[in-house]
């Protein structure tokens, strides 16, 4: 594995993969850039830092968060950092104490909330509804609900069919409203917001 280009000044971030095998990322849908980030052209070895893969069911990885994570990092390396544990800060800060010429920091792999990821990544706070995606519906559901017990709650998540064609008005209009009603909420008083802990 070797060789990305992530960022570029004066112009769109650039990532491309230059071997084994030529790959070209598309910003904003392949990856994010860190804000702020310092332009800069690298091409280099990627280097996994302390990688946890598979991932484990719940959060765990701690790659990056302690410099003794970059024993072996060799100094020119683009470090390849998996989410999760510390904050992306520290993950960076370490990176850059071992020489690291770049950071790419991906998603732990459990399963997330691609809408959100770009908010995540820059560590804003997203909130939002959830509607399910693709998640399965229990009997108990189905029964109160109606639909289909063992079936996704949404087919067509992520999926080439998720078009406008699959929007159901009716759960539409109903989380329009929880979420102005949770908007409402929150400008008047902020202390239905759990504590802030360690992503
Ligand atoms: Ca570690």
């Amino acid at each position: 594995m070797a060789g990305y280009r992530p960022g570029a000044a004066n112009g769109p971030a650039v990532l491309d993969r230059v071997s084994p095998d030529a790959k070209s990322y598309v910003p904003g849908e392949d990856f994010h850039t860190f804000q702020p980030s310092p332009p800069g052209d690298v091409t280099a070895q990627v280097q996994g830092v302390d990688l946890t893969l598979p991932p484990t069911p719940a959060p765990s990885s701690t790659s990056g968060c302690e410099e003794a994570d970059f024993a072996g990092f060799v100094a020119g390396n683009i470090a390849l950092i998996q989410r999760g544990t510390s904050p992306f800060a520290q993950k960076v800060r370490n990176a850059g104490f071992a020489g690291a010429s770049a950071v790419i920091v991906f998603n732990e792999g459990q399963p997330g909330r691609t809408d959100s990821t770009p908010l995540d990544l820059g560590e804003w706070r997203a909130g939002g509804i959830f509607t399910g995606a693709e998640g399965t519906k229990t009997p108990e559901e189905a029964a109160m609900f109606g639909g289909t017990a063992g079936a996704p709650y949404d087919p067509c998540y992520h999926q080439a069919c998720d078009t406008l064609a699959n929007v159901n008005a009716t759960v539409f209009d109903v989380n329009a409203d929880a979420i102005a009603d949770s908007t409402a909420r929150f400008a008047f008083d902020l202390r239905g917001i759990p504590p802030r802990t360690a992503p």
